[in-house]
């Protein structure tokens, strides 16, 4: 009896594999994620860097963050308009690092940015034109999250 319910349940575990790794393939192709390439994600919706941070924590995400021009170009297609990159100087001023962790391995500042203009901007934006500027953490900017490659 017990060696059945076993089996049983061994079956059904079998087919819920099956099931989940079916509808991961779904997600992926419908989202249009590419072997070996980052996803990115956007709900549309714009808040401030606390609140995208927490989002994308939610999602078991983390920040969009390009560290490259290839990945800054699929966040500007993701993105329709400005969106929070996974960047801050929050540690020390005009050291800007990943929020992740370690220093930054590439960077695509408009010209003279980052400024850290007016009463201060420790976070960072990606704007229409695929360019960075430094911005108040306090502001509203898309929510982009990225899933690793
Ligand atoms: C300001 C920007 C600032 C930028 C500056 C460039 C806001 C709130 N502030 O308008 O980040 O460095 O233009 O002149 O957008």
């Amino acid at each position: 009896v017990a060696e059945t319910r076993l089996a049983s349940l061994e079956r059904e575990i079998r087919s819920l594999k099956s099931e989940l790794g079916h509808i991961k393939n779904l997600q992926t192709f419908s989202l249009g994620k590419k072997t070996g390439k980052k996803l990115y994600v956007s709900n549309g919706e714009k808040m401030s860097f606390s609140k995208v941070k927490a989002l994308c924590a939610e999602l078991q995400a983390t920040v969009a963050t390009p560290k490259s021009a290839e990945e800054n170009k699929a966040i500007q297609d993701v993105a329709k308009e400005e969106a929070f990159l996974g960047i801050t100087d929050k540690v020390t001023e005009g050291q800007f690092m990943y929020v992740t962790g370690g220093n930054l391995v590439y960077s695509n500042w408009r010209k003279n940015e980052p400024n850290n203009h007016g009463s201060g901007e420790d976070c960072v934006i990606l704007l229409q034109d695929g360019f960075w500027n430094d911005i108040s953490c306090e502001s509203s900017f898309l929510a982009v999250c990225e899933l690793p490659a």
